[in-house]
């Protein structure tokens, strides 16, 4: 099988055409209205932009070019962004070859290191990532084009350049701020040979003589990949690279969304959560603690991280696969144990709460179900990960893979400068009276 620059090279006239078709045939064609809910309510449900690398079903969860997720939850992380680009399978002599451009491409430059070892001791890793990324722009092959004149149809191609560079830097840089930030010693260097997934699990330092965390690495990777493009951190960084900032502005922009606690950043707020009730009930908690722990966090006005959605109406894959793993990995990890607990118990309470709510005049609350964050978190924990700070770094190395797919694509695409128009509070007083 030819190599990915030559399916995507071959895919993208393909993708254009459709476009250029659809766009001839149907321009004016109205596809969603917007009610003045939406407009204060965070565009939920807007259907106003194009992503053509993933979709999420309210009642099915993430469908990756096609593909529930749990039917591929067997594909390697460099699998998943050869799908998500191509929307086909690498074959072993294309994956190889992908993986040996991740291996050519993996030196952290100098520059990065001494940044990221002169910051503050407090910073979050958060901010160690996207700083990281952001400091490397010097190296973006897009805007050396740019600035010598490269032409529209190449802007894809640079922009693959770019994405190759950082999928292969970020995990390198990711866990060397794990080493750095929590003092396990210094940074570790890529392996050539070996596989994205286990790369990031050695790099790590985690002591793994069953290759069990290896194997959660190019899951967790797998599963955190791509949520279509509205979400925060998509969305982002597809605003940004609309005006034509490379892909490390991009990227970065897409990174500091995921940091907020209502998106990425959740994960570590439900270990945090998680263990707040082992603590305070010295060990597993019985359902019934459970349900008044929860309502507590309620009536102190904070959410139950981790359980939620802006689209999911069900259990979300993402949880049912981490669980299954837990499962299978981890059965007797009393963290892991709350956590499968928790998922019976919490749906119910958010459904009592969420009818109270409704009582009081309030909005209803959409999905009462667990999220990908609500099981993640145990696992890493089970394996010596105890940093919750650091979870969101995880997710990002995995989010990178999503966010410059939809870009790559957007460029070839010519997809237009972001711009939807606002309306001020005075216009729409004037419209609903
Ligand atoms: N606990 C308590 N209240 C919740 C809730 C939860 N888990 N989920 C929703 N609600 C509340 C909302 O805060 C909202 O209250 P207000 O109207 O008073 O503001 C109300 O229910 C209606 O919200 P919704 O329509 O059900 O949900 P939204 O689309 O507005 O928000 C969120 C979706 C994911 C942000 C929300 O469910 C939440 O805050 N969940 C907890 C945090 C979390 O797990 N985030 C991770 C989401 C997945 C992700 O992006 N990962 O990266």
């Amino acid at each position: 099988m030819p190599t990915l620059q030559e399916v995507l090279r071959d895919k993208i006239v393909k993708y254009r055409e459709e476009v250029r078709e659809i766009l001839r045939e149907h321009k004016d064609k109205v596809i969603s209205e917007v009610t003045v809910g939406q407009a204060y309510g965070g565009m939920r449900g807007v259907k106003g932009m194009i992503c053509d690398t993933s979709v999420v079903e309210p009642d099915k969860g993430l469908i990756v070019r096609g593909h529930p997720l749990l039917d591929i939850k067997h594909l390697w992380p460099e699998e998943v962004f050869f799908l998500l680009l191509t929307g086909e399978f690498p074959d072993d002599e294309a994956k190889a070859a992908l993986q040996q451009e991740f291996d050519r491409r993996s030196q952290v430059p100098d520059y990065v290191w001494k940044l990221l070892y002169t910051m503050a001791e407090d910073t979050h890793p958060m901010c160690m990532l996207a700083t990281g990324v952001l400091v490397m722009e010097r190296e973006s092959v897009f805007r050396k084009w740019y600035d010598r004149g490269m032409k529209r149809e190449d802007y894809w191609l640079a922009m693959l350049g770019d994405s190759l560079n950082i999928l292969a830097k970020l995990p390198v840089i990711a866990a060397g701020i794990y080493r750095i930030r929590y003092k396990h010693g210094s940074p570790m260097q890529w392996t050539q040979g070996l596989d994205y997934g286990a790369n990031f699990a050695n790099m790590l330092g985690i002591a793994d003589p069953a290759g069990s965390f290896a194997k959660l690495m190019r899951l967790y990777l797998n599963f955190h990949a791509d949520h279509e493009g509205g979400n925060v951190s998509a969305n982002a960084c597809h605003t940004v690279g609309s005006a034509l900032s490379d892909a490390y502005y991009s990227v970065s922009a897409g990174l500091n969304g995921l940091a907020g606690p209502l998106h990425g950043l959740a994960n570590q707020e439900c270990v945090k959560w998680i263990i707040a009730t082992m603590e305070k009930f010295d060990g597993v908690p019985s359902e019934e603690q459970l349900r008044e722990f929860a309502f507590r966090t309620l009536r102190e006005g904070r959410v139950i991280p981790g359980y939620g959605h802006a689209v999911l109406r069900v259990t979300d894959p993402r949880f049912t696969g981490f669980l299954e793993f837990g499962k299978e990995h981890l059965p007797e990890d009393p963290v892991f144990q709350v956590v499968a607990r928790v998922y019976d118990v919490i749906p119910k309470v958010l459904q009592e709460y969420s009818e109270e709510r409704v009582k009081a005049g309030k909005n209803p609350i959409a999905n009462v179900w667990p999220n990908v964050d609500a099981g993640s978190g145990a696992l890493l924990y089970h394996y010596g990960l105890t940093e919750f700070p650091y979870y969101t770094v995880m997710f990002s190395v995995s989010r990178a893979m999503g966010m410059l797919a939809q870009l790559i694509l957007n460029r070839a695409l010519g997809t237009a400068i972001t711009r939807p128009k606002s309306v001020s509070t005075e216009w729409i007083k004037a419209q609903v009276h």
